[in-house]
């Protein structure tokens, strides 16, 4: 890594370290740790749980189903009560009965895993229990870095289908989409604002409909002005069919200068994506720059600003050139966050019967370390938020609602969990 863009990774990273205050009390993580100020690439060791956690509205137990995962980014339910796990260092793992498979699987394709780049989401197909196919998306190297790329070679998110039986390797690997253009070998244009380095990014998260098209966001790779063109899919979410090809539907099918994968566009870098499985609603969260971290809820061919519009500063302290919010040809988010960077992971919308009072909350999983929970007025106006687990100390990159009504999160660690959320026992009676 050259060192501009390192220190622009830790100019990043230092502002986004910043916690907030836990507007809840959850039980203490381990005192000496907590009294060091956070280290923005490690987190305090988690401890082994459970803990008790009192919100708002429930009494929360969290527990650690399992360690030992090298930066989780993504997960999966199997029909058979198992999970997928991707780590984003390039492994995909297996959680059987809640106890984490030493091997992993085998098969995936060389791949980017420097910076925030790497193996990203996965999803199952819809009918995963009879074809076995899943979807995982990547930080793709050009052909031509070979098998071992640098951090600088040129690389685009890449989604990928694969068949996978139960066992160690996938079979049937072949790229659904790979983004365009290509970007990151040097030299690197003359970018403004102070843009981050050209291996983060990537964006990655990926979601499928009711009527089974594969959403996947994608990041502005750290260079806003591609963002800004509609050739292309840097910084938009794309919508795709499950073999690849783009829908007749899409829109901006046939109109010139538009890539046609395009679903909505404007955006910086979406790591988080949900579809409401009640209501059909897309949501998505996004980095900003120096505040301005967004909550969108996504329409079909929206524009959403980036990078002339955002509630946050460049990295160089410049304004947006276009302004803040209320932008005609933009929709601004439901909510932004900052300063500080609080940088959004996931977003799940809570069903369940485990939680009663969270139906239909918003879940985001931050980097700041903490689980965000936004109650929603039937316009989408955000009119309650709390944020918890953040005595955990852990930076938390995904957020699901398992088939069970649990809320499982994913810990963005060198030291990784998977976390587990249920009802804390009601206290014996007296
Ligand atoms: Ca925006």
């Amino acid at each position: 890594m050259n060192k501009l863009a390192w220190s622009a990774v830790c100019a990043v990273l230092a502002l986004s370290s910043v916690p907030v205050a836990a507007q809840n009390a959850p039980a203490p993580a381990t005192p000496a740790a907590r009294q060091q100020a956070p280290n923005p690439f490690q987190s305090q060791p988690l401890g082994d749980g459970p803990w008790e956690v009192q919100t708002a509205d429930a009494k929360l137990n969290v527990e650690v189903v399992t360690k030992g995962l090298d930066r989780p980014w993504g997960m999966a339910f199997l029909p058979d009560g198992a999970m997928l796990i991707t780590e984003r260092t390039g492994q995909l793992r297996i959680v059987r009965d809640g106890v984490l498979d030493p091997k992993p699987i085998e098969g995936l394709p060389t791949m980017i895993t420097a910076g925030i780049a790497g193996l990203t989401d996965i999803v199952l197909d819809p009918d995963f229990a009879t074809n076995r196919t899943i979807y995982l998306s990547y930080s793709k190297s050009h052909p031509d870095a070979g098998d071992s790329p640098t951090p600088q070679a040129n690389s685009a998110l890449a989604v990928m289908r694969a068949k996978w039986d139960g066992g160690y390797r996938l079979t049937d690997v072949e790229d659904l989409f790979v983004a365009s253009p290509w970007y990151g070998a040097p030299p690197i244009p003359q970018r403004c604002c102070g843009q981050g380095p050209a291996f983060g990014s990537y964006g990655g998260r990926m979601a499928i409909d009711k009527d089974g098209y594969l959403f996947v966001t994608s990041g502005d790779r750290n260079y806003g002005e591609l963002a800004q063109q509609t050739d292309n899919h840097v910084g938009k979410i794309l919508r795709l069919n499950r073999d690849g090809s783009v829908p007749r539907d899409n829109p901006f099918v046939g109109r010139e200068g538009y890539a046609p994968e395009i679903w909505s566009e404007g955006h910086r870098n979406p790591t988080g994506l949900t579809i409401d499985p009640a209501t059909g609603t897309m949501w998505s969260t996004e980095f900003g720059p120096r505040g301005g971290d967004e909550v969108n809820r996504i329409e079909r061919g929206g524009h959403y600003g980036w990078p002339g519009v955002t509630q946050g500063y460049h990295y160089n302290a410049e304004p947006p050139a276009k302004g803040t919010r209320n932008v005609e040809g933009t929709i601004d988010p439901i909510w932004a966050f900052g300063p500080p960077s609080h940088n959004p992971g996931n977003i799940a919308v809570y069903h369940g019967s485990a939680f009663p009072a969270w139906e239909g909350d918003l879940l985001i999983a931050m980097m700041n370390r903490t689980l965000v929970r936004f109650e929603l007025a039937p316009d989408g106006h955000v009119v309650a938020q709390e944020a918890v687990l953040a005595d955990l100390g852990q930076r938390l990159r995904d957020v699901r609602v398992g088939p069970d009504g649990a809320v499982y999160v994913l810990t963005d660690e060198a030291e990784g969990a998977l976390l587990k959320i249920t009802p804390a026992a009601a206290a014996p009676a007296p």
